[in-house]
């Protein structure tokens, strides 16, 4: 089956590419549909994730996110997803600094915080924050070559990204902690047999089938697409039961939304429906 191909577009405000473009380490694409591929920019670094490139790295979601964004894709380049945080910026904190200046949770959660799905590119190293940040994501989908792990306890901490949460959750728990306790690595048919990544292709396609699963996402209410992420989300905080009564609640909303009526009554008119996103 052919996949549609999504191309670049042009219609952001001069006032938001000029605030795009001073952010050096992320490099930021417009597609049609309210896509955008937001490519990693520290190639000297294998992409190692200082502070300043996670912080433009979160007024870009959040400028896209106001400025009617539908799905995000997020890549490096092909030897690096990321590298982790950046080794040389953390080696000289203290307990009392980074505790002060909540290092990580002050600039991730608000990441965390979006309502728009993010699905990650990922081609080469994911390790550490690198790998934390694709898990960050909604969707992972890996070039043959990615390679994930937390290697951080051989740096003397551990993952403090959400890795010790995410990574248990998506592979269960004997794989995550030979992953964690002894620096074992997976490789991209590792990760996607034990539930990591969502698909796996070509290295170089990579990025074209990100924009391709960003497109079907895209193209759909996006109010519901929201509520749908925030509730699956929320399966891994909560019990079973809480669970199904966030799922029951939201299931209900989407019945005051008229994209509801018009994605049934496009159904039973076998047409294409027309989303009006309320
Ligand atoms: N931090 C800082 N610099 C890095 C990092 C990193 N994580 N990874 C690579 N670099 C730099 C190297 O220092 C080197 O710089 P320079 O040229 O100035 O010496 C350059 O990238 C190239 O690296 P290498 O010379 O080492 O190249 P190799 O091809 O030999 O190896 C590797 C590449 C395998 C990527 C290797 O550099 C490596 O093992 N890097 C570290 C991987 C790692 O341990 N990651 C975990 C870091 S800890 C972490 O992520 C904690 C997360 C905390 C939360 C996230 C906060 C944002």
């Amino acid at each position: 089956m052919k996949k549609n191909i999504v191309v670049e577009s042009n219609n952001l405000t001069n006032d938001v590419k000029a605030v795009l473009k001073k952010y050096e380490y992320v490099n930021v694409i417009q597609y049609e549909f309210g896509i955008y591929k937001l490519s990693l920019n520290r190639p000297e670094a294998f992409n190692a994730l200082n502070d300043e490139l996670m912080f433009q790295l979160s007024e870009v979601v959040s400028l896209l996110q106001h400025n009617n964004a539908r799905c995000l894709v997020l890549t490096g380049n092909k030897k690096a997803f990321a590298a982790g945080g950046d080794i040389s910026e953390m080696s000289g904190k203290s307990y009392a600094q980074v505790a002060e200046e909540q290092y990580v949770t002050s600039i991730w959660s608000k990441l965390e915080q979006r309502n728009i799905p993010i699905v990650a590119a990922v081609n080469g190293l994911a390790l550490g924050g690198g790998c934390e940040l694709a898990m960050l994501c909604d969707i992972i989908v890996a070039g043959h070559s990615a390679t994930f792990g937390l290697p951080e306890v051989g740096l003397g901490i551990i993952p403090g990204a959400g890795g010790t949460q995410r990574l248990i959750r998506a592979v269960g728990k004997a794989k995550a902690m030979d992953v964690i306790l002894s620096g074992k690595t997976l490789t991209a048919i590792e990760a996607e047999r034990s539930g990591l990544v969502s698909r796996i292709v070509e290295d170089d396609k990579a990025v074209e089938e990100a924009l391709y699963v960003a497109h079907n996402i895209a193209k759909r209410s996006k109010p519901v697409i929201s509520m749908a992420k925030k509730v699956v989300d929320y399966a891994n905080e909560s019990s079973l039961q809480n669970g199904m009564q966030y799922e029951q609640q939201n299931f209900y909303a989407t019945f005051a939304l008229s994209d509801q009526k018009e994605g049934m009554k496009a159904f039973l008119e076998k047409r294409q429906p027309n989303w009006q996103d309320k």
